[in-house]
Formats: C-alpha cells, structure tokens, sequence
C-alpha cells in the first residue's frame, strides 16, 4: 500500500457517499497523488463489501477502457475492471429516473451470461466462450463521481469504473451462433444516430476483452463464477443523456435495447 491504513476506509466512505447523495466530488488522486493501481484495486473491493453491508449483492463484472481510441485518450495500455450489483440492473420497461444520477452517460456493450466457474492467469477468449451460455445486447450507464468525469487511472479504478446502472435487451443467443467479433452496431438518441461502431472495438473481440478480466482476477486468486453477468467494454464512446431522452442500442444479429429517462 502506498496509502497509510485506514485511509483506504476513508476514501471508500468518501465515494460512496458521493454516490449516495448524487454529488460530484473532487477526484482521489488529488488529495493522494500516490495511490497506486492495487491500492485502487483495494479500495474498489472494500467499497464494493461496504456496498454489501447495505444489502447489494455482487452479480458480475464490468470492464472499462476496452477500446485503443479510449485507452489512447486517456493515455493507458490497459483495460480496467469493475464489479455489478443487483441494485445497478435496470429494466427496459421502465423509466431510469435522472434524479439518481449526477451526470450519465450511455454505453453499448455486450453482455455475457456465464454458466460455469473459469479461473486462471492464462485464460483465452475461446476458454470464455466455452463458459457463455448467452450473450445480450446491452446499455451501461456509467456515472463517474468526479467532477466533470475526469479522473486519472487509479481514481476510475477506485470508484469502481464509474459503475452506475445496466440494461439488457431481450435477444439472447448463444455466442456460437453468431459472429460475435464482428458484429455492428448503431446507438441513437431522440431517433438521431449517435454512435457507431462495431464489437471489434472491444479489443478486438468481446470474449478477449472477458479473458483480460478473468487473468487479471487470476492474479489476485479470483476468477468468474456460474450465474455472473459480464458487461465486456464499450462498443463506442458514451453519449451523455437528459430528462426525457430516449436511447436505443441496436445490433446487427443481436437486437436491440433502450430506455427512456424521466
Ligand atoms: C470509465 C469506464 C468506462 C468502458 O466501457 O470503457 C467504461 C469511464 O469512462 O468513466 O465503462
């Protein structure tokens, strides 16, 4: 740790109530410029049992920073993970309410839905595929608690990768049955395009991008379990919303998903 003990407990409470309370604070790394990845990684964990305590439930993982265009803006080489709660699914049919945000953004992602334990530091894309029963179209809002979302690597960690909400479409196929590498994608909002882009900007492949997160765990003794969900990276940058927008994500052979915010 390059932080002193208990500041870890400190920051996590420090997160955690700006989530609560809808506030936008002051990034991590401004107060400790020292805080390193696995101190971020530490912090991440903690808040995630702190979120427990208060009855969430750990479902999957997200990964974040999946795409070369976004690990060049922020000038990384590598991807991030995050965890999933119960509270953070969201349903299609009905309205996400803007005032449990403070300043969203949609992503379009696919999902996994894994059927089996897979653990290991050498872990390939195929390896994650014989573990998926299913794969979604999927929409995550990401709320970063930093004012204006800006944030340096070891800040994004800590807050659990800006983790928000999450939606799934109705389409659920087996990864075997359809090209899953290559599949493309449109994202409007209000009935206006927004983004494009295709699953190939999930570094390369969306299965690759689970495996990354899978050795990574590996690491650290951890791996995904039978019944996670996993969110694998953006398809395409995110688009901010408002009241009363609609978004809908629609994929080539996977179908789509939306929502519309009050
Ligand atoms: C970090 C999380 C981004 C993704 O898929 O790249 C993310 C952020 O930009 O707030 O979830």
């Amino acid at each position: 740790m390059t932080i002193t003990k208990g500041v870890d407990l400190e920051i996590v409470e420090y997160l955690y109530s700006a989530e609560k309370e809808r506030r936008e604070v002051v990034k991590v790394t401004d107060r400790y410029p020292e805080l390193s990845f696995s101190d971020a990684y530490s912090i991440q964990e903690k808040l995630i049992e702190r979120r427990e305590r208060d009855g969430s439930r750990k479902i999957g993982l997200k990964l974040g920073l999946t795409s070369k265009a976004k690990q060049q803006m922020m000038g990384v080489h590598d991807a991030i993970y995050g965890y999933l709660t119960d509270d953070m699914l969201a349903l299609e049919w009905e309205h996400l309410d803007f005032t449990e945000f403070i300043h969203p953004k949609a992503e379009p992602e696919i999902a996994f839905f894994i059927d089996k334990d897979l653990e290991g530091t050498n872990v390939s894309a195929e390896d994650v595929l014989e573990v998926t029963k299913f794969v979604a179209p999927a929409i995550e809002i990401i709320d970063s608690r930093y004012l204006n979302f800006k944030f340096t690597l070891a800040d994004v960690i800590a807050d659990n990768c800006s983790s928000s909400k999450f939606l799934i479409g109705s389409k659920w196929m087996s990864p075997r049955d359809l090209d899953l590498g290559q599949l493309g994608m449109v994202m409007s909002k209000n009935g206006q395009v927004v983004q494009t882009g295709s699953s190939a900007a999930v570094l390369g492949h969306p299965a690759t991008s689970v495996a990354w997160a899978v050795n990574k765990l590996g690491e650290v003794g951890k791996g995904i379990k039978k019944g996670d969900v996993i969110l694998s990276g953006a398809v395409s940058e995110a688009t901010a919303f408002e009241p009363n927008d609609n978004v809908l994500v629609q994929f080539a052979e996977l179908g789509s998903v939306s929502f519309t915010c009050k």
